[in-house]
């Protein structure tokens, strides 16, 4: 091999760490340990996309690095295998969604093994195996005996389309997030988790995480917790009150009007003869919305009066009451006290109806806006005037109770978690219905596996494909021997992915989830990296799945992942467009105001940077420049494959941890994928030489000298300390650093050498393997130790004199540090300089001072 070629370097050590079980984890647990967590890709497919080798390289150079720094490593990897793409795929070809699901896998499989990543490969997960998901089922029938799963008719979102309920967050304007389907609102029986018993606890913990605070605040909206009051409101003349939740009972005062959710059971007792044609309408408009729709803020505001009257328990004055579908059924108590003088969308909703406003808050005399929804003294309150908004909640809540009115009350935006589906390709629910009662199955007879059907077609009553197969649902109860039918329904995505984690610790453990040592051992999670797109759902789900068996006694930690990393997207290249209109080339923004211009697409050679501006070369034509999000429809995807046949997988690890900060968005660019591989030629050719030929030409047993020294420790401060923080990108710029210093060198020390190859090896491992092995080792570098540094040699060998003339520094000179406090050789030195001799002739020096390590002035005269 006359030079380096990835194509033979790096499958070579792929097999080499398959067939050496490398990276298995050792079963010891007298080393310190670290757990690191991919989050399991769902394997679709279409194959990895750049996106996963992100941050995989990542969390894969932080296991690297920290089995040489001599800690006992867990890095694993598996599936999130059920889903409904493999069933649609089923649907449409027939074929069953397990082969598709397991030929996806081993290609996965292939492709990450491709890409050198340091995972132990006998504990693979996949959730869709009976001997994983069993121990789901397990989980759920924990859930089930505490009370925290329940059967409960709901209004749900579904979609005939794809035959299956979807939940909120899969609901796009009206239509299924996968394939664009109408989804309609419709009530049906339901497995619901209790999730919201939890709230405050997984409120709280929140505290000890280390998270990136903005998910951490998206968790904690989610929950949405918040303290207020409810109130009643009689209605006038019916024996019926309408109760409130509210946040702000302290602006009840400027409680004008009120408004129910168009599905609130006194809507039809209340509703006016002269209305009930406009209320009908309005509700059946309102049902097929979404909550997500109904909040939009920026929505134009719609509803309809009821032709009845409430009475403001504060003043007495009679208010009207409306439906407005921007009240939320499921929320509160499904009505509102509206305060437009504080509530933008009251403020909205009481302008387009002409409803009156009253201001309960004193704005400051600055403000201009419509609805105040600051601080400030009560006013147009009775006795709570003057009052400021917590004091005058403490008041009108005392107030309320004692007058028998109302109360405290805490609220949350959290729902319980709706946990069923009706698809086929999930885990079956291990119930079985009894006279009708759901039961649990005995643990003994888990798993309940997914039985067989031909036809994977969802009915389109919302029955679940399970339901076909009869001889499965039809079953006895093993406890008394009457008839039994088992629930069709089965499990969401979501459920496999929230115990995984400790799955992996045990994978073939037989008696539990898993086993109570290797908890002890390894939990918690140290650290997860993985998309802000599992922000809330998935990292919450799991945090919920884990204090349930955290009361149950099967793990012994209060959360699962300590530090939590999110990788930033990678989108496509750079795109540049110029706009021609009326044949001239125009700027973007002259191109909009003209509305019918031409784009016209430009190539990277086509366009200069001007400033912070882009420009179409030799012009001032302002240039669109963007990148956007891969997708297939744009024609921009990177195919990650493609990049490893060119350039390598060491260069597409390096590339992906070059582009910038981990956590950032970041456009792709083949150019910057050449950058690294040509600094990986380079540094095979600093130990094969120019020519490129086997020998080591440059690598010596030489003393290494104290600037080579120097440039080694360097390289390694930087490199540890930014991998330690994650700072890979400018990790590697060390990596380069030193490589373009040493390829000045006549020879390499070898104990120079060796060191760098360990550095460089967690990110490039298949390259630094190679070189490791010609430099005389046997064995692979994966546990070598990680090279210290030395302060001491950091400093620089040479010491810096300013030089002087009559107090003006006019030359600088370097000195070696053994002959830096010699004065008469710094000072001789010194009056050699060209522009120092320029400024002595036809002068006389009258004063030399010499600081030594300092500074070097000679006073003269002329
Ligand atoms: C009067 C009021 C005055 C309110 C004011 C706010 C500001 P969070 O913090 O999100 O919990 N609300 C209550 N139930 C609702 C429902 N089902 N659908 C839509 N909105 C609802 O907000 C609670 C506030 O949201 C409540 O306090 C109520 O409006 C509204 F200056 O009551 B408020």
């Amino acid at each position: 091999m006359s030079s380096y070629n990835p194509k033979y370097v790096e499958p070579r050590w792929q097999k080499y760490w398959l067939e050496n079980k490398t990276f298995k984890t050792p079963e010891d647990q007298d080393k310190p340990k670290y757990y690191i967590l991919d989050m399991f890709p769902y394997p679709s497919g279409s194959g990895l996309h750049v996106g996963h080798p992100e941050g995989y390289t990542a969390t894969d150079i932080l296991a690297r690095y920290k089995r040489m720094k001599g800690f006992n490593v867990l890095h694993p990897i598996g599936w999130d295998a059920f889903g409904l793409p493999a069933e649609q795929y089923a649907v449409k070809t027939g074929t069953h969604p397990r082969i598709t699901t397991e030929n996806n896998i081993k290609r996965f499989r292939e492709q990450l093994q491709m890409l050198g990543f340091s995972y132990d490969w006998d504990r693979e997960v996949n959730t869709t195996d009976p001997d994983y998901y069993k121990w789901t089922q397990w989980i759920f029938l924990k859930l089930f005996e505490k009370g925290l799963a329940y059967e409960d008719e709901q209004p749900v979102n579904w979609c005939p389309e794809l035959g299956t309920v979807l939940a909120n967050e899969e609901v796009i304007d009206g239509k299924s997030e996968v394939g664009g389907y109408p989804v309609v609102r419709k009530p049906m029986r339901q497995w619901v988790l209790k999730i919201t018993a939890y709230a405050d606890r997984l409120l709280e913990d929140l505290e000890e995480l280390d998270w990136p605070e903005s998910t951490k605040e998206m968790q904690r909206n989610w929950i949405g917790k918040s303290i207020g009051a409810e109130i009643d409101f009689r209605v006038q003349d019916h024996d019926a009150a309408i109760r409130v939740f509210t946040t702000r009972p302290d602006t009840l005062f400027g409680a004008t009007y009120m408004v129910l959710a168009p599905e609130h059971y006194l809507v039809d007792r209340i509703t006016a003869d002269a209305q009930k044609e406009s209320v009908e309408e309005y509700k059946r408009k309102a049902e097929n919305k979404s909550d997500r729709e109904r909040q939009e803020i920026s929505k134009e505001k719609t509803g309809v009066f009821t032709g009845a009257y409430a009475v403001n328990p504060a003043n007495g004055e009679e208010i009207p009451i409306w439906i407005a579908d921007y009240v939320l059924a499921h929320y509160g108590t499904g009505a509102i006290m509206a305060v437009p003088g504080q509530d933008e969308r009251d403020w909205e909703f009481a302008e387009a109806f002409d409803l009156p406003i009253i201001r309960t808050v004193e704005p400051p005399e600055d403000f201009d806006g419509k609805a105040y929804t600051g601080d400030g003294p009560a006013i147009n309150s009775g006795f709570l005037n003057g009052l400021h908004i917590t004091e005058a909640k403490q008041k009108i809540i005392d107030w309320l109770e004692e007058n028998g009115t109302g109360q405290k009350s805490v609220n949350y935006k959290l729902r319980d978690w709706l946990f069923s589906r009706q698809r086929y390709w999930g885990e079956p629910f291990p119930i079985i219905h009894v006279d009708g009662k759901p039961k649990a199955v005995p643990e003994d007879e888990l798993p309940v596996t997914l039985p067989e059907v031909d036809d994977f077609q969802p009915t389109q009553t919302g029955e679940p494909p399970l339901a076909r197969a009869v001889g499965w649902v039809e079953t006895t109860d093993p406890e008394t021997g009457k008839k039994a039918l088992r629930e069709t329904n089965t499990m969401p995505q979501w459920a496999g992915s929230c115990w995984y984690y400790l799955r992996y610790i045990s994978p073939g453990y037989e008696e539990g989830p898993v086993d109570s040592s290797g908890e002890n051992y390894w939990m918690p999670v140290d650290l997860y990296v993985g998309g802000s797109e599992h922000s809330v759902l998935h990292l919450l789900y799991a945090r919920f799945w884990h204090k349930v068996l955290y009361d149950c006694g099967v793990v012994s930690t209060k959360e699962p992942f300590r530090k939590l990393v999110h990788q930033g997207m990678i989108l496509g290249e750079m795109e540049y467009t110029a706009y021609r209109h009326h044949g001239k080339m125009v700027s973007a923004s002259e191109a909009e105001k003209a509305g019918d211009a031409e784009r016209v697409p430009l190539s990277e050679q086509d366009i200069e940077k001007k400033g912070d501006r882009f420009v179409m070369k030799g012009t001032d034509i302002t240039v669109d420049a963007r990148a956007h999000k891969m997708s297939k429809s744009r024609g921009n995807v990177i195919n990650p494959d493609d990049v490893v046949e060119t350039y390598g997988a060491d260069s597409l690890r390096l590339y992906e941890m070059f582009m910038g900060p981990l956590e950032q968005v970041k456009p792709w660019s083949t150019k910057g994928v050449e950058g690294v591989n040509r600094f990986l030629n380079r540094t095979w050719r600093l130990f094969f030489g120019e020519e490129g030929d086997d020998e080591f030409i440059r690598v010596s047993g030489d003393e290494p000298d104290r600037d080579q020294i120097r440039i080694l420790h360097e390289a390694i401060k930087k490199v540890t300390e930014d991998i330690e923080a994650m700072r890979f990108n400018t990790a590697i710029s060390a990596l380069m650093i030193f490589i373009n210093e040493a390829n000045q060198w006549e020879n390499v020390p070898v104990t120079v050498a060796e060191p760098f190859v360990l550095l460089l090896s967690p990110f490039a491992p298949h390259i630094a393997e190679e070189i490791w092995q010609r430099l005389g080792h046997s064995e692979s570098l994966a546990y070598a130790e990680w090279p210290g540094f030395n302060e001491e040699y950091l400093k620089s060998d040479t010491v810096e004199y300013p030089v002087q003339v009559n107090g003006k520094v006019r030359a600088n000179i370097e000195v070696p540090a053994e002959q830096a406090k010699e004065k008469e050789f710094v000072l001789s030195l010194a009056k050699e300089q060209e522009n120092i001799m320029k400024y002595l002739e036809d002068a006389t020096i009258v004063k030399e001072i010499f600081v030594p390590g300092r500074i070097v002035n000679l006073v003269i005269k002329p």
